[in-house]
């Protein structure tokens, strides 16, 4: 495919639109170094911890080490969608999301290896739901957009990994379980790491909502496919969750199942309230409110 002009040498690059208000958020919240982490206190507590402490933890950051591959590595179909749509302002952005994925991958890769200081083979911690939405779910539905870079095929996408993987898995494992560290007044490395991490992944999901509700704008009727999706996957991504609860009595660190579904709970209805009201919407009032949600860091 060849190019019939350049947006950046015709009308100009829209700055004031969510995309590239995400894409300057991240130029000046995106930029922390995983290498820069100090995990020396963390190494210290990692010794004091009980078998049963160190292996949920293990079993939690095995599952967002893998998620946070994942992600990284089944990314690049979406961005290339929005390439050939010509849309730079949103391509832009998505240079920083990629960028963040590898460098979460890089963080919780330094914690296995420098403070669990483990053998690598963590592959039992990853149960049948986890292999539901991470081995199957999620490549399928960004491997298709290959082959099919349909709307639908891309509201199945985004409704996957964004609402999905990042929105309830992601987002509620990190806010839990930092909880549970502050309390305990552990890891204090991880624990920074993770507040970071929270901050690139709330501007990851704001462009999710962006772009289903985007597209629903478009055609009122794609409420079909986020629905169909969600009842595809809402179950398994809480399982997830129960899965882990399942393994130990008592739970360590005072964790508690509620915390975590009530969170993901929340979060998720939050988001796709937003997203049900793009469904007749204009294109205007899309971008105008999702703007004012990410002005307002609610993202
Ligand atoms: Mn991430
Ligand atoms: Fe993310």
């Amino acid at each position: 495919m060849t190019h019939d002009m350049f947006i950046t040498t015709s009308r100009g690059l829209q700055r004031n639109t969510p995309p590239m208000r995400l894409y300057e958020k991240a130029k000046k919240f995106g930029i922390w170094n995983p290498s820069d982490i100090d995990f020396t206190q963390d190494k210290l507590d990692w010794r004091s911890l009980s078998d049963a402490e160190r292996d949920v933890l293990l079993r939690l950051t095995a599952m967002f080490q893998a998620g946070e591959e994942a992600v990284t590595l089944d990314l690049l179909p979406l961005i290339m969608v929005i390439a050939q749509e010509g849309r730079i302002e949103e391509e832009m952005y998505l240079t920083t999301f990629l960028f963040e994925e590898a460098k979460h991958t890089d963080f919780f890769n330094r914690f296995l290896t420098e403070v669990a200081a483990v053998n690598l083979d963590l592959r039992h911690y990853h149960g049948p739901d986890y292999h539901t939405v991470f081995y199957e779910a999620l490549p399928t539905a960004l491997q298709r957009l290959q082959q099919d870079s349909s709307p639908a095929a891309q509201v199945q996408a985004a409704v996957t990994y964004n609402m999905i993987v990042e929105g309830v898995l992601a987002e509620t494992g990190y806010h839990a379980y930092s909880q549970a560290l502050q309390r305990n007044n552990l890891l204090p490395g991880q624990q920074q790491g993770i507040t970071l991490l929270k901050q690139d992944e709330s501007r990851h999901i704001a462009y999710g909502v962006f772009l289903i509700s985007r597209l629903m704008a478009a055609d009122p009727t794609l409420w079909d496919v986020v629905e169909a999706t969600m009842n595809d996957l809402l179950m398994p991504a809480l399982a997830v969750v129960g899965d882990v609860f399942e393994q130990y009595d008592p739970m360590p660190f005072g964790l508690q199942q509620d915390d975590f579904i009530d969170y993901a709970t929340n979060q998720f209805n939050k988001r796709i309230e937003r997203i049900e009201k793009a469904r007749g919407a204009s294109l205007e009032e899309v971008y105008r409110v999702t703007q004012q949600a990410i002005e307002a860091g609610d993202s």
